[in-house]
């Protein structure tokens, strides 16, 4: 037995608080994997709950058909599983209405942007599907291909345009350094390129707010799906397990209506740059040298990397003596206790977080995470061990027989070999421009 609207479910289960049926669909969200269903949706069902009204959301997948065969059959249900080291607690989400395949039903994405009830795109699409080149800007020739965000866009925001509808948000959840800017600049690029004519009125209407997303969310396993099944008494093929910490910071810049958001624990704020460079250097940077330093001792799981002796004050190191000084703090912003609190969410031991998946697309993620702590070092002279040490493990990792994830695989392999060809694929943030050198 399937999951479905019609299911009982035990009383220990939490559900949605309002009249599923009767919302419209005013959310977009282009890439919808485990993270955005245990993150951005939650808050959209709970702002529902409390009476928020018409932000169901439509989800996109752009290539694969993998979570619309999970959340359709279901009508868009699934169960959020959050564990801690005291036990779990399973709920489930009404937010999502259904789940587009971009390569199967194209127009049906541009129809669900151009609809007048949309008031937000947003994405999580992770580093690579920006498209960027190594020096940041466009890579135009992936921009016109069949599974780019722009070109998805664009033609919503055209037959937006042609219909006198107005602009809608743009919302970027990726763990990418000005993540909110960099979307506008990477639209701009693609509209000046293919829709001229766009480019005004998009300026007008959109907006890019810049965020923050944390929570870990780890790939959901078939062991994850049955213990979720014994506890439903139904399958739940969407089912997603994170930690109970959530986090998400919003540059309040909204082209139109949004849900209340910040009643659920968003924080509405004039610049997210202070939570955003914490967040990805210290967070996502440790996840990096964790992932690489812990496979290469044969860990296979966070958890297990932290819990080693001779990581773990490499990864403190990392981030209180290395990351954090780098950071301009926000009033209130309290670093030391950050670096703390993510110690904890490591040793987190009901999370079964795969190394090998933070040390997927490592070119893409490198930059953001390390690269901008060692060149503000660098810039006064000082040397970042736990950095280097990372380094050296993510070079180690691709000279390994592990398989590369990574869209510069290729090349990558073929660089680690020699240092300054491992360089050239950073562009001028590189490896070396930041200070570091090979051992
Ligand atoms: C991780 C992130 O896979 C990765 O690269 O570092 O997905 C991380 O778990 C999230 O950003 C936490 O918010």
């Amino acid at each position: 037995m399937r999951l479905s609207p019609e299911t009982a479910l035990p009383a220990s289960v939490g559900r949605p608080a309002y009249d599923r049926a009767a919302q419209a669909a005013g959310i977009v969200h282009i890439g919808i994997g485990a993270f955005h269903r245990a993150h951005q949706a939650v808050y959209t069902d709970d702002a529902m709950g409390a009476g928020d009204r018409d932000w169901g959301i439509v989800g996109v997948s752009l290539r694969s058909g993998d979570v619309a065969a999970q959340l359709n059959a279901q009508d868009g249900l699934y169960t959020v599983s959050t564990r801690s080291a005291a036990g779990s607690e399973l709920r489930l989400i009404g937010a999502v209405q259904k789940v587009l395949v971009a390569a199967d039903n194209p127009q049906s994405v541009i129809d669900a942007i151009a609809a007048p009830t949309t008031h937000i795109v947003s994405f999580t699409v992770t580093e690579k599907g920006y498209l960027r080149r190594a020096d940041g800007s466009l890579d135009l020739a992936a921009a016109v291909g069949a599974s780019s965000l722009y070109r998805f866009v664009a033609a919503g925001l055209a037959a937006r345009k042609a219909a006198g509808l107005r602009g809608v948000t743009l919302l970027s959840c990726d763990n990418l350094a000005g993540n909110g800017a960099v979307l506008r600049r990477l639209m701009r690029e693609y509209l000046a390129a293919c829709h001229p004519d766009l480019s005004g009125w998009f300026d007008g209407e959109c907006t890019c707010p810049a965020t923050m997303i944390d929570r870990i969310v780890p790939a959901t396993t078939d062991a994850d799906r049955a213990a979720i099944e014994a506890e439903l008494g139904v399958r739940d093929e969407g089912a997603v397990v994170t930690e109970g910490f959530s986090q998400w910071v919003i540059e309040d810049d909204f082209a139109g209506p949004r849900p209340r958001w910040e009643a659920f624990g968003a924080e509405l704020v004039a610049d997210v740059a202070p939570y955003e460079t914490a967040k990805l250097r210290m967070l996502n940077g440790a996840h990096s040298a964790l992932a690489y330093i812990g496979l290469g001792r044969g860990h296979e799981y966070v958890h297990q990397a932290i819990a080693d002796p001779d990581i773990r004050p490499v990864i403190e190191r990392l981030m209180r003596d290395e990351a954090a000084p780098t950071i301009d703090a926000a009033p209130g912003q309290d670093l030391d206790a950050y670096a703390g609190a993510l110690l904890d969410r490591f040793a987190n031991p009901a999370l079964h977080h795969r190394l090998i998946q933070i040390a997927m697309d490592g070119s893409q993620k490198i930059p953001q995470r390390w690269l901008e702590t060692l060149a503000w070092h660098q810039a006064r002279g000082a040397r970042c061990p736990s950095l280097e040490a990372a380094i050296e493990a993510w070079i180690a990792f691709l000279l390994s027989d592990h398989p590369i994830d990574d869209p510069l695989a290729d090349p990558l392999r073929g660089a680690a070999a020699g240092p300054d060809a491992l360089d050239q694929l950073f562009g001028e943030g590189g490896l070396i421009a930041s200070g570091w050198r090979p051992a």
